[in-house]
């Protein structure tokens, strides 16, 4: 957090999210406990302000199908070396989380909110599933709540009931802060929900209401206003006014912890793991290109659309062959989920189909790695792509494309990117990337190829001014601002109702 001024200083904070930063197993013979640390992104960039303030993290057990773990306490103190922090875990069974995470989270939620609605089902089990289990989280929320107005900070769409049950249960006084990551869509398409009134009113419940861009803070306020009657909109001041309460709807870019990735790309670690990878792979003493996608492998990525644009590419354009590789970093995702598991093995389709097609004796078109790489590989990795691809169908923000950029420590790599992910919205992204759209194939596989021919003045010039942007706006930052946010709520309630 900035030097000069910590608003979380004194604050009795409490985060609830569905994964936990650490992770508590059993291994080998004599049950010794092994923890897992928390990695990249917002666990990552939240632990150490955790550390610094103390109070609660509460989330899902994520192992609590296995009785071993299930008996274990409920509160555990991290980080397990020098303990700053309760980390207090929900045990959920297989049936709840088949219902609350796979079920309405994944099945209802997430393909609802990346207004993917064939894929959409609701059920009235995933429903009660979800509503439980965010009592339960509210429940836990509520033991941890003490001293004089405790910030709580909810985290995305799993728990958007959590907020209005934390309320009701005796913390009128609580900050309440909520940040949605993905989209929020337009009304058009968020009516398809049959439970869209409870959910904003629980959403409501909370004092402060954050999302990636403007355009999604626009979608919420425009879904109040259709689908709750008695809240009053405030559009100039971005607040609504319902049952009793106030909540301010705002956006707050989500940035990368820029310096850390940046250190990571120069490490000795990601030059070991870029040697022996552009080995195995051909890449190395030769002028071949490298374009890059990394993403969970999820249909919201637009993963299948660009490897239509690299077939059009390379079937249309034969001087392209050999010319580059294409590495597709993906990590399996919610295989529990019929429509993920179908996506992925078209995923494996597709890279057999490119690499029959078009692979020669010394030449792999595609290569697919699957393995979870550590950080400063991943910015290794990053670091020597010539090209990445960030193609979206929807995404609330891709933090991807801000992690490319910031590895780009030679700034010699072009960013082509999907004009529906969030990032989007940011005008140095949109000016400074090549902009695509991942459903138009032909126009998609010409971005590629005017990517791959940038010259290199071009290449610096926009790099330079997209890492300045991803420093200036990096994830330090983005917390500042929405704790400065709870700060002026907090400060606001205590001049209407000192205490
Ligand atoms: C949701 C929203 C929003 C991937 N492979 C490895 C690895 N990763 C990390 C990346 C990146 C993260 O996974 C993916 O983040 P995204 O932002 O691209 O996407 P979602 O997972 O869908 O996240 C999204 C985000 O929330 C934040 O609000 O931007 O729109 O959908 O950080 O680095 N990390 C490591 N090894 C890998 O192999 N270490």
């Amino acid at each position: 957090l900035g030097d000069e001024h910590d608003p979380t200083a004194g604050k009795h904070l409490v985060v609830v999210s569905n994964r936990q930063p650490y992770r508590h197993e059993f291994e080998g013979d004599d049950d010794e406990v092994v923890v897992d640390r928390p990695t990249g992104g917002l666990t990552a960039g939240l632990d150490p302000v955790m550390q610094s303030a103390g109070g609660t993290w509460v989330a899902w057990g994520d192992g609590g199908a296995d009785p071993q773990v299930a008996d274990a306490d409920d509160c555990v103190a991290v980080p397990p070396e020098d303990p700053a922090y309760t980390l207090r875990r929900l045990w959920l069974d297989e049936e709840t989380v088949d219902g609350y995470y796979y079920g309405y989270s994944n099945r209802g939620l997430w393909p609802l909110c990346h207004s993917a609605l064939t894929k959409t089902r609701f059920s009235q089990e995933y429903w009660e599933r979800y509503r439980t289990v965010n009592e339960r989280f509210a429940d836990a929320v509520a033991e941890q709540c003490s001293g004089d107005r405790p910030w709580v900070w909810f985290q995305d769409y799993h728990l958007a009931l959590a907020p209005r049950h934390v309320r009701e249960s005796g913390n009128e006084d609580a900050v309440l802060a909520h940040f949605w990551h993905i989209p929020w869509p337009g009304p058009d398409v968020y009516r398809s929900c049959p439970q869209r009134e409870e959910l904003l009113d629980g959403l409501l419940a909370n004092d402060l209401f954050g999302v990636h861009i403007d355009r999604y803070r626009e979608n919420f306020l425009d879904c109040v206003e259709e689908i709750l009657p008695t809240a009053i909109v405030d559009r100039q001041r971005s607040v609504v006014h319902y049952e009793g309460g106030e909540t301010r709807v705002r956006s707050f870019p989500m940035g990368v912890d820029a310096d850390r990735i940046a250190s990571g790309a120069t490490s000795d670690e990601a030059s070991a793991f870029w040697e022996s990878f552009a080995a195995d792979n051909r890449l190395d003493g030769s002028d071949r290109q490298v374009v890059l996608g990394v993403d969970r492998l999820d249909y919201a990525k637009g993963i299948l659309e660009r490897f239509d644009a690299l077939e059009h590419l390379w079937a249309n354009n034969p001087e392209w062959r050999g010319r580059f590789t294409y590495v597709q970093k993906g990590s399996e995702t919610r295989t529990g989920i019929r429509d993920y598991r179908e996506y992925q093995s078209r995923i494996g389709e597709a890279v057999d189909r490119l690499n029959d097609r078009f692979g020669t004796d010394d030449w792999q078109p595609v290569v697919a790695l699957t393995e979870m790489l550590s950080e400063p590989a991943l910015a290794g990795l990053y670091r020597n792509a010539d090209v990445a691809l960030v193609s979206s169908i929807r995404d609330g923000m891709n933090l991807v494309a801000k992690e490319y950029v910031a590895a780009q420590v030679d700034h010699d790599g072009v960013l082509v990117l999907s004009r529906h992910a969030g990032v989007h919205d940011d005008p140095v992204f949109a000016e400074n990337a090549l902009t695509t759209d991942p459903l138009d194939t032909c126009a998609f596989s010409d971005t590629i190829r005017t990517a791959l021919t940038l010259s290199s003045a071009d290449r610096s010039r926009r790099m330079r001014r997209l890492r300045r942007s991803v420093h200036e706006n990096d994830l330090s930052a983005w917390m500042d601002s929405v704790f400065e946010a709870m700060e002026d709520i907090g400060e606001h309630r205590a001049g209407a109702t000192p205490s």
